[in-house]
Protein backbone atom coordinates (compact mmCIF):
# COMPACT_ATOMS: atom_id res chain seq x y z
CA UNK A 1 0.00 0.00 0.00
CA UNK A 2 1.35 3.54 -1.29
CA UNK A 3 1.43 6.33 1.50
CA UNK A 4 -1.23 8.60 2.08
CA UNK A 5 -0.18 12.18 1.67
CA UNK A 6 -2.88 15.32 2.27
CA UNK A 7 -1.46 19.07 0.85
CA UNK A 8 -2.67 22.17 2.13
CA UNK A 9 -2.50 24.92 -0.52
CA UNK A 10 -2.31 22.21 -3.10
CA UNK A 11 -3.58 24.86 -5.80
CA UNK A 12 -0.40 27.02 -5.61
CA UNK A 13 2.71 26.90 -7.14
CA UNK A 14 4.67 24.01 -5.04
CA UNK A 15 1.72 22.46 -4.34
CA UNK A 16 1.40 21.85 -7.78
CA UNK A 17 4.81 20.52 -7.97
CA UNK A 18 4.44 18.65 -4.72
CA UNK A 19 1.30 16.80 -5.62
CA UNK A 20 2.71 16.04 -9.15
CA UNK A 21 6.11 14.35 -7.46
CA UNK A 22 4.16 12.41 -4.99
CA UNK A 23 1.94 10.79 -7.46
CA UNK A 24 4.89 9.83 -9.39
CA UNK A 25 5.91 8.09 -5.97
CA UNK A 26 2.99 6.21 -6.07
CA UNK A 27 1.40 8.38 -3.34
CA UNK A 28 -2.06 8.82 -2.40
CA UNK A 29 -2.92 12.78 -2.50
CA UNK A 30 -5.51 14.69 -0.88
CA UNK A 31 -5.53 18.17 -1.30
CA UNK A 32 -7.21 21.17 0.22
CA UNK A 33 -8.57 23.96 -1.63
CA UNK A 34 -10.39 26.89 -1.24
CA UNK A 35 -13.80 27.97 -2.77
CA UNK A 36 -13.42 30.56 -5.04
CA UNK A 37 -15.86 32.15 -7.36
CA UNK A 38 -13.29 31.79 -10.52
CA UNK A 39 -11.05 29.29 -11.57
CA UNK A 40 -8.51 28.15 -8.93
CA UNK A 41 -7.49 24.91 -9.68
CA UNK A 42 -5.42 25.43 -13.08
CA UNK A 43 -2.48 24.34 -12.04
CA UNK A 44 -3.33 21.23 -11.10
CA UNK A 45 -5.89 19.99 -13.52
CA UNK A 46 -3.59 18.59 -15.68
CA UNK A 47 -2.61 15.60 -13.06
CA UNK A 48 -6.21 14.48 -13.73
CA UNK A 49 -5.52 14.30 -17.49
CA UNK A 50 -2.69 12.59 -16.87
CA UNK A 51 -2.97 8.64 -17.86
CA UNK A 52 -1.02 7.50 -14.72
CA UNK A 53 -3.11 9.07 -12.16
CA UNK A 54 -6.00 8.03 -11.38
CA UNK A 55 -9.13 9.82 -9.87
CA UNK A 56 -8.78 7.55 -6.60
CA UNK A 57 -4.76 8.66 -6.19
CA UNK A 58 -5.49 11.95 -6.50
CA UNK A 59 -8.42 14.04 -4.68
CA UNK A 60 -9.73 17.80 -3.78
CA UNK A 61 -11.73 18.69 -1.08
CA UNK A 62 -12.71 21.67 -0.22
CA UNK A 63 -11.44 23.77 3.59
CA UNK A 64 -10.12 26.86 4.53
CA UNK A 65 -6.73 27.76 6.96
CA UNK A 66 -9.20 29.49 9.36
CA UNK A 67 -11.67 26.71 9.66
CA UNK A 68 -10.70 24.19 12.46
CA UNK A 69 -13.45 22.13 11.91
CA UNK A 70 -13.25 21.74 8.96
CA UNK A 71 -9.42 20.98 8.78
CA UNK A 72 -10.02 18.43 11.99
CA UNK A 73 -12.53 16.55 9.82
CA UNK A 74 -10.15 16.32 6.78
CA UNK A 75 -7.33 14.97 8.88
CA UNK A 76 -9.77 12.31 9.92
CA UNK A 77 -11.37 11.55 6.64
CA UNK A 78 -7.93 10.77 5.53
CA UNK A 79 -5.79 9.80 7.69
CA UNK A 80 -2.52 10.81 6.27
CA UNK A 81 0.94 9.54 6.64
CA UNK A 82 2.26 13.05 5.95
CA UNK A 83 0.69 16.43 5.97
CA UNK A 84 2.59 19.20 3.65
CA UNK A 85 1.05 22.43 4.79
CA UNK A 86 1.75 24.81 2.05
CA UNK A 87 -1.10 26.96 2.34
CA UNK A 88 -0.67 30.51 3.07
CA UNK A 89 -1.32 34.18 2.63
CA UNK A 90 2.02 34.16 0.78
CA UNK A 91 2.69 38.12 -0.66
CA UNK A 92 4.49 39.33 1.31
CA UNK A 93 3.21 43.49 0.13
CA UNK A 94 -0.10 42.31 0.43
CA UNK A 95 0.10 40.77 4.03
CA UNK A 96 0.72 44.81 4.96
CA UNK A 97 -2.87 45.19 4.01
CA UNK A 98 -3.94 42.11 5.08
CA UNK A 99 -1.89 41.78 8.46
CA UNK A 100 -4.99 39.96 10.75
CA UNK A 101 -6.03 37.70 8.39
CA UNK A 102 -2.40 37.07 6.93
CA UNK A 103 -2.03 36.08 11.16
CA UNK A 104 -5.15 33.87 11.40
CA UNK A 105 -4.02 31.78 7.98
CA UNK A 106 -0.73 31.74 8.35
CA UNK A 107 0.03 31.79 11.59
CA UNK A 108 -2.85 30.04 13.99
CA UNK A 109 -3.89 27.64 10.45
CA UNK A 110 -0.21 26.03 11.35
CA UNK A 111 -2.26 25.39 14.69
CA UNK A 112 -5.11 23.79 14.25
CA UNK A 113 -3.42 21.13 11.74
CA UNK A 114 -1.24 20.19 14.71
CA UNK A 115 -3.93 20.12 17.09
CA UNK A 116 -5.68 18.28 14.36
CA UNK A 117 -2.75 15.58 14.51
CA UNK A 118 -2.70 15.62 18.19
CA UNK A 119 -6.61 15.54 19.17
CA UNK A 120 -7.16 12.92 16.28
CA UNK A 121 -4.51 10.58 18.58
CA UNK A 122 -2.51 11.07 14.84
CA UNK A 123 0.92 11.68 16.54
CA UNK A 124 2.62 8.40 15.81
CA UNK A 125 1.54 8.14 12.26
CA UNK A 126 1.33 11.40 10.70
CA UNK A 127 4.32 13.17 9.82
CA UNK A 128 4.34 17.34 9.78
CA UNK A 129 6.14 19.10 7.36
CA UNK A 130 5.90 23.33 7.88
CA UNK A 131 6.28 25.63 4.38
CA UNK A 132 8.50 28.01 6.97
CA UNK A 133 10.68 31.11 4.89
CA UNK A 134 13.20 32.82 4.69
CA UNK A 135 11.30 35.96 5.43
CA UNK A 136 12.40 34.47 8.73
CA UNK A 137 15.53 36.24 8.64
CA UNK A 138 14.00 39.52 7.45
CA UNK A 139 16.43 42.67 8.60
CA UNK A 140 20.10 41.15 7.75
CA UNK A 141 21.72 39.56 10.85
CA UNK A 142 24.76 37.81 9.24
CA UNK A 143 25.00 36.21 5.54
CA UNK A 144 24.80 33.66 4.15
CA UNK A 145 21.70 32.95 6.17
CA UNK A 146 21.78 29.30 7.83
CA UNK A 147 19.61 27.24 10.57
CA UNK A 148 20.97 28.94 13.41
CA UNK A 149 20.51 32.58 12.33
CA UNK A 150 18.18 34.65 14.46
CA UNK A 151 15.17 35.52 13.08
CA UNK A 152 13.88 39.06 12.57
CA UNK A 153 10.90 39.22 10.31
CA UNK A 154 9.81 42.17 8.52
CA UNK A 155 5.98 41.80 7.44
CA UNK A 156 3.10 40.88 9.05
CA UNK A 157 3.81 37.69 6.65
CA UNK A 158 7.22 37.15 8.22
CA UNK A 159 5.68 37.70 12.19
CA UNK A 160 3.31 34.86 10.90
CA UNK A 161 5.19 32.53 9.65
CA UNK A 162 7.33 33.02 12.94
CA UNK A 163 4.74 31.55 14.62
CA UNK A 164 3.82 28.99 12.34
CA UNK A 165 7.90 28.10 13.11
CA UNK A 166 8.05 28.09 16.17
CA UNK A 167 4.18 26.58 17.06
CA UNK A 168 5.85 23.27 15.01
CA UNK A 169 8.94 23.32 17.04
CA UNK A 170 7.23 23.26 20.06
CA UNK A 171 4.33 21.20 19.29
CA UNK A 172 7.51 18.77 18.09
CA UNK A 173 9.03 18.65 22.13
CA UNK A 174 6.00 18.76 23.57
CA UNK A 175 4.14 16.43 22.04
CA UNK A 176 6.47 14.08 20.25
CA UNK A 177 5.22 14.75 16.93
CA UNK A 178 7.30 14.10 13.71
CA UNK A 179 7.07 18.00 12.88
CA UNK A 180 9.67 19.61 10.53
CA UNK A 181 10.70 23.47 9.11
CA UNK A 182 11.81 23.80 5.60
CA UNK A 183 13.36 27.11 5.68
CA UNK A 184 12.80 27.78 1.87
CA UNK A 185 14.86 30.81 0.03
CA UNK A 186 12.50 32.08 -2.70
CA UNK A 187 12.08 29.40 -5.77
CA UNK A 188 10.11 30.15 -9.03
CA UNK A 189 8.60 28.49 -12.42
CA UNK A 190 6.50 29.02 -14.75
CA UNK A 191 3.66 28.18 -12.67
CA UNK A 192 4.98 31.28 -9.91
CA UNK A 193 2.19 33.82 -9.13
CA UNK A 194 1.96 36.65 -11.45
CA UNK A 195 2.51 39.13 -8.98
CA UNK A 196 5.58 38.20 -7.65
CA UNK A 197 8.61 39.88 -9.14
CA UNK A 198 10.11 37.26 -11.50
CA UNK A 199 6.91 36.17 -12.53
CA UNK A 200 5.93 40.01 -13.25
CA UNK A 201 9.49 40.47 -14.80
CA UNK A 202 9.06 37.48 -17.21
CA UNK A 203 5.07 38.19 -18.48
CA UNK A 204 5.92 41.78 -18.84
CA UNK A 205 9.44 40.78 -20.95
CA UNK A 206 7.32 38.80 -22.75
CA UNK A 207 4.62 40.68 -23.47
CA UNK A 208 6.31 43.77 -24.46
CA UNK A 209 8.32 41.70 -26.89
CA UNK A 210 4.52 40.60 -28.68
CA UNK A 211 3.75 44.09 -28.60
CA UNK A 212 0.66 43.70 -25.76
CA UNK A 213 2.44 46.11 -23.34
CA UNK A 214 4.36 49.09 -22.96
CA UNK A 215 6.51 48.72 -20.37
CA UNK A 216 7.19 46.93 -16.74
CA UNK A 217 6.28 49.55 -13.70
CA UNK A 218 8.60 47.86 -10.79
CA UNK A 219 9.36 48.71 -7.21
CA UNK A 220 13.22 47.97 -5.48
CA UNK A 221 15.62 47.21 -7.96
CA UNK A 222 18.29 46.62 -5.68
CA UNK A 223 16.66 43.77 -3.31
CA UNK A 224 18.73 40.59 -3.54
CA UNK A 225 17.55 37.24 -3.54
CA UNK A 226 18.77 33.51 -3.40
CA UNK A 227 16.41 32.58 -6.05
CA UNK A 228 15.68 28.82 -6.80
CA UNK A 229 13.44 26.48 -8.95
CA UNK A 230 10.39 25.47 -7.48
CA UNK A 231 10.68 21.73 -8.91
CA UNK A 232 14.19 21.23 -6.68
CA UNK A 233 12.70 22.50 -3.77
CA UNK A 234 9.52 20.31 -3.13
CA UNK A 235 11.59 17.38 -3.72
CA UNK A 236 13.63 18.65 -0.78
CA UNK A 237 10.04 19.17 1.17
CA UNK A 238 9.58 15.24 0.87
CA UNK A 239 13.08 14.06 1.92
CA UNK A 240 12.77 16.35 5.14
CA UNK A 241 9.59 13.77 5.88
CA UNK A 242 12.11 10.68 5.06
CA UNK A 243 13.97 11.49 7.67
CA UNK A 244 13.58 9.14 10.77
CA UNK A 245 13.91 12.20 13.33
CA UNK A 246 12.07 15.72 12.93
CA UNK A 247 14.41 18.82 12.29
CA UNK A 248 14.24 22.24 10.66
CA UNK A 249 16.76 22.60 7.26
CA UNK A 250 17.49 25.48 5.36
CA UNK A 251 17.09 24.81 0.98
CA UNK A 252 18.78 27.66 -0.88
CA UNK A 253 21.00 27.75 -3.69
CA UNK A 254 23.79 29.68 -2.12
CA UNK A 255 23.69 32.36 -4.78
CA UNK A 256 22.12 35.90 -4.98
CA UNK A 257 20.79 38.43 -7.37
CA UNK A 258 19.61 41.79 -7.46
CA UNK A 259 15.81 42.23 -8.95
CA UNK A 260 18.15 44.47 -11.28
CA UNK A 261 20.12 41.86 -12.72
CA UNK A 262 16.90 39.68 -13.25
CA UNK A 263 15.32 42.08 -15.13
CA UNK A 264 18.81 42.37 -17.36
CA UNK A 265 19.12 39.06 -17.99
CA UNK A 266 15.26 38.63 -18.81
CA UNK A 267 15.16 40.76 -21.41
CA UNK A 268 18.26 39.65 -22.75
CA UNK A 269 16.46 36.12 -23.42
CA UNK A 270 14.62 38.36 -26.45
CA UNK A 271 17.62 40.08 -27.76
CA UNK A 272 17.11 43.19 -25.65
CA UNK A 273 19.80 44.71 -23.91
CA UNK A 274 18.91 46.74 -20.49
CA UNK A 275 20.47 50.82 -19.66
CA UNK A 276 20.08 52.08 -17.23
CA UNK A 277 19.16 55.64 -16.60
CA UNK A 278 18.49 57.74 -13.31
CA UNK A 279 18.16 57.06 -9.74
CA UNK A 280 16.03 55.80 -7.18
CA UNK A 281 12.51 56.54 -7.90
CA UNK A 282 13.20 57.99 -11.17
CA UNK A 283 15.27 55.41 -12.44
CA UNK A 284 14.40 53.85 -15.66
CA UNK A 285 15.54 50.89 -17.92
CA UNK A 286 16.19 51.76 -21.42
CA UNK A 287 16.63 49.32 -24.31
CA UNK A 288 20.47 50.72 -25.21
CA UNK A 289 19.63 49.79 -29.18
CA UNK A 290 16.36 51.85 -29.47
CA UNK A 291 16.78 54.29 -26.42
CA UNK A 292 13.31 53.11 -25.96
CA UNK A 293 11.82 53.29 -22.09
CA UNK A 294 11.08 49.97 -21.04
CA UNK A 295 11.20 50.03 -17.19
CA UNK A 296 10.09 52.38 -14.69
CA UNK A 297 10.61 52.15 -11.03
CA UNK A 298 7.21 53.30 -9.43
CA UNK A 299 6.97 53.40 -5.53
CA UNK A 300 3.99 51.94 -5.36
CA UNK A 301 5.73 48.71 -5.40
CA UNK A 302 8.21 49.68 -2.35
CA UNK A 303 7.05 48.13 0.98
CA UNK A 304 7.48 49.85 4.44
CA UNK A 305 9.89 47.27 5.60
CA UNK A 306 12.04 45.75 3.11
CA UNK A 307 14.20 42.77 3.40
CA UNK A 308 17.35 43.90 1.35
CA UNK A 309 19.13 40.59 1.35
CA UNK A 310 18.87 36.79 1.41
CA UNK A 311 21.35 34.46 0.79
CA UNK A 312 21.12 30.47 1.95
CA UNK A 313 23.40 28.57 3.23
CA UNK A 314 22.01 25.23 2.54
CA UNK A 315 25.00 22.53 3.85
CA UNK A 316 23.09 20.82 6.34
CA UNK A 317 20.44 19.88 3.64
CA UNK A 318 23.07 19.08 1.41
CA UNK A 319 24.90 16.56 4.12
CA UNK A 320 22.23 15.18 6.01
CA UNK A 321 19.32 15.23 3.37
CA UNK A 322 21.76 14.44 0.41
CA UNK A 323 19.47 17.55 -0.95
CA UNK A 324 20.85 19.68 -3.90
CA UNK A 325 19.42 22.38 -6.05
CA UNK A 326 19.86 21.10 -9.64
CA UNK A 327 18.42 24.42 -11.71
CA UNK A 328 20.61 27.67 -12.03
CA UNK A 329 19.65 31.10 -11.94
CA UNK A 330 20.13 31.41 -15.71
CA UNK A 331 18.16 28.35 -16.67
CA UNK A 332 15.75 28.95 -14.39
CA UNK A 333 14.98 32.96 -15.93
CA UNK A 334 15.24 31.26 -19.64
CA UNK A 335 12.51 28.81 -18.85
CA UNK A 336 10.13 31.39 -17.14
CA UNK A 337 10.86 34.32 -19.90
CA UNK A 338 10.14 30.99 -23.25
CA UNK A 339 7.38 29.85 -20.95
CA UNK A 340 5.63 33.46 -20.55
CA UNK A 341 6.65 33.77 -24.51
CA UNK A 342 4.23 30.98 -25.20
CA UNK A 343 1.48 32.00 -22.64
CA UNK A 344 1.05 35.40 -24.16
CA UNK A 345 0.50 34.19 -27.59
CA UNK A 346 -2.02 31.74 -26.84
CA UNK A 347 -3.84 34.79 -24.37
CA UNK A 348 -3.72 36.59 -27.59
CA UNK A 349 -5.30 34.46 -29.57
CA UNK A 350 -7.65 33.50 -27.30
CA UNK A 351 -8.68 37.29 -27.25
CA UNK A 352 -8.82 37.79 -30.65
CA UNK A 353 -11.29 35.01 -31.16
P1 LIG B 1 1.11 30.30 -3.57
O1 LIG B 1 0.67 31.66 -3.18
O2 LIG B 1 1.36 29.98 -5.01
O3 LIG B 1 0.05 29.22 -3.04
C1 LIG B 1 -0.58 29.36 -1.80
C2 LIG B 1 -1.66 28.32 -1.67
O4 LIG B 1 -2.33 28.51 -0.43
C3 LIG B 1 -2.75 28.40 -2.75
O5 LIG B 1 -3.17 27.09 -3.04
C4 LIG B 1 -3.85 29.16 -2.04
O6 LIG B 1 -5.13 28.93 -2.58
C5 LIG B 1 -3.73 28.56 -0.66
N1 LIG B 1 -4.36 29.36 0.40
C6 LIG B 1 -4.17 30.67 0.67
N2 LIG B 1 -4.88 31.03 1.75
C7 LIG B 1 -5.56 29.93 2.15
C8 LIG B 1 -6.47 29.65 3.18
N3 LIG B 1 -6.87 30.59 4.04
N4 LIG B 1 -6.94 28.40 3.29
C9 LIG B 1 -6.58 27.42 2.43
N5 LIG B 1 -5.73 27.62 1.42
C10 LIG B 1 -5.23 28.86 1.29
O7 LIG B 1 2.42 29.97 -2.71
P2 LIG B 1 3.67 29.03 -3.05
O8 LIG B 1 3.19 27.78 -3.67
O9 LIG B 1 4.70 29.84 -3.70
O10 LIG B 1 4.21 28.73 -1.58
C11 LIG B 1 3.75 27.62 -0.82
C12 LIG B 1 4.02 27.86 0.65
O11 LIG B 1 5.42 28.02 0.86
C13 LIG B 1 3.37 29.10 1.23
O12 LIG B 1 3.05 28.79 2.58
C14 LIG B 1 4.46 30.14 1.20
O13 LIG B 1 4.26 31.11 2.21
C15 LIG B 1 5.69 29.27 1.49
N6 LIG B 1 6.94 29.71 0.93
C16 LIG B 1 7.04 29.99 -0.41
C17 LIG B 1 8.26 30.32 -0.95
C18 LIG B 1 8.41 30.64 -2.40
O14 LIG B 1 9.44 31.24 -2.76
N7 LIG B 1 7.49 30.25 -3.27
C19 LIG B 1 9.48 30.39 -0.11
C20 LIG B 1 9.25 30.03 1.27
C21 LIG B 1 8.03 29.71 1.76
P3 LIG B 1 -5.66 29.73 -3.88
O15 LIG B 1 -5.04 29.04 -5.06
O16 LIG B 1 -7.12 29.57 -3.78
O17 LIG B 1 -5.18 31.15 -3.74
P1 LIG C 1 9.27 37.96 -1.58
O1 LIG C 1 8.91 37.83 -3.14
O2 LIG C 1 8.73 39.19 -0.98
O3 LIG C 1 10.75 37.72 -1.48
O4 LIG C 1 8.44 36.74 -0.99
P2 LIG C 1 8.52 38.91 -4.23
O5 LIG C 1 8.78 38.27 -5.53
O6 LIG C 1 7.16 39.47 -3.98
O7 LIG C 1 9.58 40.10 -3.96
C1 LIG C 1 10.97 39.89 -4.09
C2 LIG C 1 11.68 41.23 -4.01
O8 LIG C 1 11.39 41.98 -5.18
C3 LIG C 1 11.08 43.31 -4.80
N1 LIG C 1 10.23 43.93 -5.82
C4 LIG C 1 8.98 43.59 -6.14
N2 LIG C 1 8.18 42.61 -5.66
C5 LIG C 1 6.94 42.48 -6.23
N3 LIG C 1 6.14 41.49 -5.81
N4 LIG C 1 6.48 43.32 -7.20
C6 LIG C 1 7.26 44.34 -7.69
O9 LIG C 1 6.84 45.08 -8.56
C7 LIG C 1 8.57 44.47 -7.14
N5 LIG C 1 9.59 45.31 -7.38
C8 LIG C 1 10.59 44.98 -6.60
C9 LIG C 1 10.39 43.17 -3.45
O10 LIG C 1 10.39 44.42 -2.77
C10 LIG C 1 11.26 42.10 -2.82
O11 LIG C 1 12.39 42.68 -2.26
C11 LIG C 1 8.42 35.47 -1.65
C12 LIG C 1 7.06 34.82 -1.36
O12 LIG C 1 6.94 33.67 -2.14
C13 LIG C 1 6.95 34.45 0.11
O13 LIG C 1 5.77 33.70 0.31
C14 LIG C 1 8.16 33.60 0.48
O14 LIG C 1 8.11 33.28 1.84
C15 LIG C 1 9.45 34.34 0.17
O15 LIG C 1 9.46 34.65 -1.21
C16 LIG C 1 10.68 33.52 0.49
Amino acid sequence: MGKVALITGVTGQDGAYLAALLLQKGYTVHGIKRRSSSFNTGRVDALYEDPQVSSAKFRLHYGDMIDSTNLIRLVQETQPDEIYNLAAQSHVQVSFETAEYTGNADGLGVLRLLEAIRLLGLKDKTRFYQASTSELFGKVQETPQRETTPFYPRSPYGAAKLYGYWITVNYREAYGIHASNGILFNHESPMRGETFVTRKITRAVAAIHHGTQEKLFIGNLDAKRDWGHARDYVEGMWRILQQEKPDDYVLATGETHSVREFIELAFAEVGVSIAWDGAGVGERGIDANTGRELVRVDPRYFRPTEVDLLLGDPAKAHKVLGWHHRIGFKDLVKEMVQADLSHVLKEEHRSNG
